[in-house]
């Protein structure tokens, strides 16, 4: 199904505000997401493979921050998750309202369960596998090293998380030429220089990087035994971290 485009920045009057997941986001998302974030149908399509091989029978898949869903149908589309339980978790309403209507078209059987709620709030258990594409980044820096250590609680040695962020490079100069080909990754999804450099603005502060060896050390912290980056295409990289 085509998404409605994303032109919430075209306009060249005002400031942005600050983002959020609000439904004139929600509207928009599949396309905003497929044509912001480089590799993001990648991610999605080898993240139900890399859930497929690491579900147990009987335990849980979670998916954090699950916005429409997409992660968890991926999930869904291989047999080896059948004998799972599938929760999805978001504090957008709006975006949780969506996610239902897109689930029962997708997946009429109604075997994924909705949350509505703080990641950062929720207690997990009994987990093989958590999914977190693209979330963490919007949870303040000073919760991330309590919800991680809440996660790898409810996992078995064996059992995985797979990250994906936006993040820093250490190097400045590698950092910059990331950042401007993410920039070059957009226009040639058709986004102008005015809406690439509103949405810059509006994400400012609320979408916070960082590098990758800031998420293998803290991944380490709490008790991952290993951790590596399985795909990265520009300042997009997804990690895995096994328990
Ligand atoms: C995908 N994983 O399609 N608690 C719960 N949800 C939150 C919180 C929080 N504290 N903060 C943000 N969210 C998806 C894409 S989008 C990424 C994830 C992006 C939710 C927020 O409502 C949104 O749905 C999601 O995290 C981030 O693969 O838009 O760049």
């Amino acid at each position: 199904m085509n998404s409605p485009r994303d032109n919430l920045f075209a306009q060249t009057l005002g400031d942005p505000g600050l983002f959020t997941f609000n439904e004139a986001v929600v509207g928009v998302f599949p396309d905003m997401i497929q044509r912001s974030v480089p590799g993001y149908s990648t991610v999605i399509a080898m993240t139900g493979l890399l859930a497929a091989r690491h579900a147990r029978p009987d335990s849980r898949i979670y998916d954090l921050g699950c916005s429409l869903g997409a992660s968890l149908l991926s999930a869904a589309r291989h047999s080896e998750t059948d004998a799972c339980e599938m929760i999805g978790i978001d504090n957008s309403e709006a975006m949780l309202s969506q996610c239902r209507v897109t689930l029962d078209r997708e997946q009429p059987d109604n075997r994924i369960k909705l949350i509505a709620g703080d990641i950062t709030e929720q207690e997990y258990s009994n987990a093989s596998v958590f999914i977190m594409n693209y979330t963490l980044q919007f949870i303040a820096p000073k919760k991330r090293l309590a919800l991680l250590t809440k996660l790898r609680g409810a996992l078995q040695p064996g059992d995985i998380l797979i990250l994906s962020e936006k993040i820093e490079l250490g190097e400045p100069a590698m950092n910059d030429l990331m950042v401007d080909m993410h920039h070059d990754f957009k226009r040639a999804q058709g986004y102008s220089d005015l809406e690439i450099a509103k949405k810059r603005q509006a994400i400012e502060n609320v979408l916070i990087p960082e590098t990758r060896d800031a998420h293998f050390a803290r991944l380490k912290q709490v008790g991952f035994r290993h951790c590596e980056c399985w795909f990265q295409c520009f300042n997009f990289a997804s990690l895995i971290a096994v328990a």
